[in-house]
């Protein structure tokens, strides 16, 4: 007789026979109403520009900036930008009665847009994002749709309109990041249970929907969106009406670009969708966290954001912990761009506006390095060939850029070619294009051409440094019989 427990083991022996093919991808797909708009990457020439970036700028202002992590002479111990999210014994109390006021007393004299932009420009960042609104809720532009925005503060101008303008003006594309958290609209909520929480958050959506359909009305040059604040139970359950609302922004501002964060499909799938596809046009996951091969990318576009110190995005008076340096910050771009990703490094400037010097200088000598190897980041991507211990390789069209951070005591960048019908031809510094020797070291076991390229000894630098590899396509038939012959 079948009963229910034989059922359960057939479908165990099953399974248990047939294990591969399920542990394989998933050939059935089922059809999702609010799944990925594609299975495929975008094609177009606005996705083309965010591929070629290789590096932009994340700021992160708001009236956090105020307190900068210090509340009534007690330091907060999480990121500044969290600060009124603060709970627990020690935690000072009544958020709404003193942080929601902070905004009367924003007044940042010394913020300087032109400057900003210039400091990033020099840096070699080619976009921007930049926070609208964090999850304290307050607005830095003059939205028509609540009173909690700078039109309301002793500064009173448009922060993201000077922003959006000076970056612009210096050729920087800009992105705007939104959280949808709200900790200080009324109808927000964590979950909605009740009738009264969907009352509520109905009001928060229509609200949401208005803001967003606002910025890329008041800010038409902005390139995308970038989404915060998406994981609450709340939203994810909203994927009919954040479907229809991407549409809705991607029709009123076409070629627009938005990572994975903004909605969950039916299932509450978020990031990708119940089939495995991307939901938005880039994995937006990678935070302060790098992939580490390109089995990690799973064929995504993707973008890194990266603090300078452990976990402070907003300004933070009192930076503790490992600050990175501008060669470990250098390091984790060219390895962003060796993955096929974009690196993105954030800034948060203080209650007035002023970027501090720590940042200042990073900028300062991150830009001094792209002025000499740029070439190798802008528009390069990802190159199919073995990693080595030396450092990354990026590759545009027949160029391989050998980025060195760990350079060897022989001097000999090794490096193995695979089945390309690439040999090379010509290596030099990028830096000042002095030609530097490639020695042919053989072939491996696997058959594939080993060579090394040799950094002249007398070659002394202290820091990273660049070596380009001018590949030509040849046939190595030749090579191999002459190698036969010895
Ligand atoms: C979020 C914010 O909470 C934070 O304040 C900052 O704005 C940052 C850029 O974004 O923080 C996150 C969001 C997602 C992850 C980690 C931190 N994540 O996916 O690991």
């Amino acid at each position: 007789m079948i009963n229910v427990k034989n059922i359960t083991l057939l479908f165990v022996l099953f399974g248990l026979i047939n294990g591969h093919i399920f542990s394989q991808e998933k050939t059935t797909r089922i059809s999702l109403k609010h799944g990925s708009h594609r299975a495929e990457k975008r094609t177009d020439a606005a996705m083309q520009t965010w591929r070629a970036y290789g590096l932009g700028q994340f700021i992160h202002w708001g009236i956090y900036a105020i307190p900068g992590g210090q509340w009534d002479g007690k330091t907060y111990n999480g990121a500044a930008e969290w600060i009124r999210s603060w709970s627990g014994k020690d935690a000072p109390v009544n958020w709404e009665k003193t942080y929601d006021n902070l905004y009367k007393q924003f007044n940042p004299t010394v913020f300087d847009a032109d400057k900003w932009a210039e400091q990033a420009k020099n840096m070699g960042a080619r976009y921007v994002i930049f926070t609208t609104k964090h999850h304290d809720g307050f607005c830095l532009w003059p939205s028509k749709y609540t009173n909690y925005t700078i039109a309301k503060t002793p500064y009173k101008k448009d922060i993201v309109k000077q922003v959006v303008d000076a970056y612009n003006k210096v050729g920087i594309d800009v992105y705007l990041y939104y959280s949808i958290m709200d900790w200080h609209h009324a109808g927000w909520r964590y979950d909605s249970k009740t009738k009264e929480d969907s009352a509520a958050f109905d009001g928060f959506k229509k609200y949401t929907r208005n803001q967003l359909i606002e910025l890329l009305t008041n800010y038409p040059t902005v390139k995308g969106l970038w989404f915060d604040g998406t994981w609450d139970k709340a939203w994810v359950k909203q994927a009919e009406f954040a479907d229809e609302l991407e549409n809705e922004m991607r029709t009123l501002h076409p070629g627009m670009i938005i990572g994975s964060r903004f909605r969950a499909d039916e299932n509450g799938k978020r990031h990708v969708d119940t089939n495995g596809d991307m939901m938005g046009d880039y994995e937006q996951g990678w935070e302060r966290n790098l992939p580490n091969s390109i089995e990690d990318v799973h064929g995504h576009d993707w973008d890194c954001v990266m603090t300078i110190p452990e976990n402070q995005w907003g300004y933070n008076s009192n930076w503790t912990g490992y600050v990175k340096t501008s060669y470990n910050l250098i390091e984790m771009m060219v390895k962003s761009v060796s993955l096929g990703g974009n690196f993105v490094l954030n800034f948060g400037p203080d209650g007035k506006g002023n970027i501090r010097q720590e940042e200042t200088d990073i900028a300062q000598e991150i830009g001094d390095w792209m002025k000499i190897n740029s070439e190798a980041i802008y528009g390069a991507t990802y190159s199919d060939i073995k990693k080595q211990d030396w450092g990354y390789f990026t590759q545009k069209g027949k160029k391989l850029y050998l980025a060195v951070f760990n350079r060897p005591i022989n001097n000999c960048l090794n490096i193995e070619l695979s089945k390309k019908g690439l040999i090379p031809e010509k290596a030099y510094f990028l830096a000042g294009k002095q030609s530097v020797l490639i020695q042919d070291a053989g072939n491996n076991k696997q058959n594939n051409r080993l060579y090394n390229i040799v950094i002249p000894p007398s070659y002394c630098t202290v820091k990273p440094f660049v070596i380009v590899l001018e590949m030509e396509e040849k046939q190595t038939e030749e090579k191999s019989y002459q190698q036969a012959k010895t």
